[in-house]
């Protein structure tokens, strides 16, 4: 028997009438018990296409003995069933049940039958329209990536300054996604004074020392982070980087003594910090890493171990220690006016 968390949303047609409905089908499908259901909020639509009705949101709190896929089918069928329409990625909807959680289950975008599932809801971290109707039934719920309970992933959008990094590997487009985001928002924008010193590990070409280069660009980039120095922004702050991307670069390229003299260093220098609120990752495929890599004349497989470590460090939220953002969008950085929207759509969705 699993404890799952499913996220429903309207903003087309009899708003509520849909949602009590679709409750009350779950509730009597076998294989599923009802344990808890919040209220419906009215909230503001994030993402898609402009002038959309308002959405009423809330959650619900079921036990049941259905594989994730299974789970899966029987939502959409209750969602056909309330005349669910997908002609338009996040378009108008009578109807939208998301699994957010399942147990403590962490699945990346696994088919089954042609369909495909990800678990915990990839965007969930930074909707409020999520989180506030989950809290109100499942307060305590652990979110298997960031270790964080429900309640905290709420807290940690509801800052009164909201920091956010967009993280990538070298070339991603972090700058040109931070701008944008900081445009949209009418956030600070932060960029990064100095580059990661990465690329050189096969030598300084002014043949300094290396272990130096790292330390310099770590203060670089630390300074307009200091917490002693950290102005009051009304609209928050996007940084086109993350002072972590900096370790996990180290781990893949310092000597072993280098790096241990180098992560104590980084320890104390990010601890005057301002931690991010919120990571936006943004993921290139191999095809475009490959373009990267040579457009930078750097190996494709350099490219592609840092982005995964990368990813891998911000998965492992609070385990990682507590200078890891606990909300992390993953956003695909192919086609960058396309990421631009998403990472706006994840920032929005905080406030
Ligand atoms: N899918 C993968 N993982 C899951 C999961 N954990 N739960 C796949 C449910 N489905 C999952 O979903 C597209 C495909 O996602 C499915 O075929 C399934 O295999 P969909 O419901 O057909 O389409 P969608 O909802 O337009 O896409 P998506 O990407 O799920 O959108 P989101 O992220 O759910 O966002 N603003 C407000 N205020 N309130 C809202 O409820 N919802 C959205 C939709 C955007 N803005 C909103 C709201
Ligand atoms: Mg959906």
């Amino acid at each position: 028997m699993a404890c799952c968390l499913i996220g429903c949303g309207s903003n087309q047609g009899a708003r509520r009438e849909q949602l009590d409905r679709a409750i009350e089908l779950l509730g009597v499908m076998p294989g599923i018990t009802m344990r808890a259901v919040s209220r419906h909020r009215e909230t503001r639509p994030i993402g898609g296409p402009p002038d959309q009705d308002p959405f009423l949101n809330g959650a619900c709190l079921i036990d049941t003995e259905l594989w994730p896929h299974e789970l899966l089918g029987v939502l959409s069928a209750v969602e056909n069933t309330l005349h669910r329409d997908r002609t338009e990625r996040w378009g108008p909807r009578t109807l939208d049940l998301d699994i957010l959680l399942y147990d403590q289950l962490v699945l990346d975008n696994e088919v089954v039958d042609g369909s495909a599932l990800t678990i915990p809801h990839p965007r969930m971290t930074t909707r409020r329209f999520v989180l506030e109707p989950a809290v109100e039934i499942a307060p305590g719920l652990l979110h298997p990536l960031s270790r964080c309970s429900l309640s905290d992933l709420l807290d940690n959008i509801s800052q009164a300054h909201l920091h956010v990094a967009i993280v990538g590997a070298p070339g991603s487009g972090a700058a040109a996604v931070a701008g944008a985001v900081a445009d949209a928002t009418l956030a600070r924008l932060v960029q990064a004074p100095a580059v990661l010193p990465w690329r050189k590990r096969a030598g300084l070409p002014d043949g300094g020392n290396p272990d130096a280069a790292w330390s310099a660009a770590l203060s670089a980039c630390a300074r307009p982070l200091e917490i002693s120095t950290w102005p009051d922004d009304p609209h928050g702050t996007v940084a086109d980087y993350w002072l972590g991307s900096h370790l996990v670069a180290a781990e893949d390229t310092l000597s072993p003594m280098a790096l241990g003299r180098y992560t104590a260093e980084h320890t104390a220098v990010t601890a005057k910090t301002v931690t991010p609120h919120v990571a936006i990752l943004l993921r290139a495929s191999p095809e475009t890493l490959a373009e990267r890599a040579a457009a930078q004349d750097i190996p494709v497989a350099d490219l592609v171990r840092l982005q995964d470590r990368l990813l891998a460090r911000l998965r492992c939220g609070k385990q990682a220690g507590d200078r890891v953002p606990h909300a992390v969008v993953v956003v695909a950085a192919d086609d960058l006016s396309r990421a631009i929207d998403e990472a706006i759509a994840a920032v929005e969705a905080a406030g």
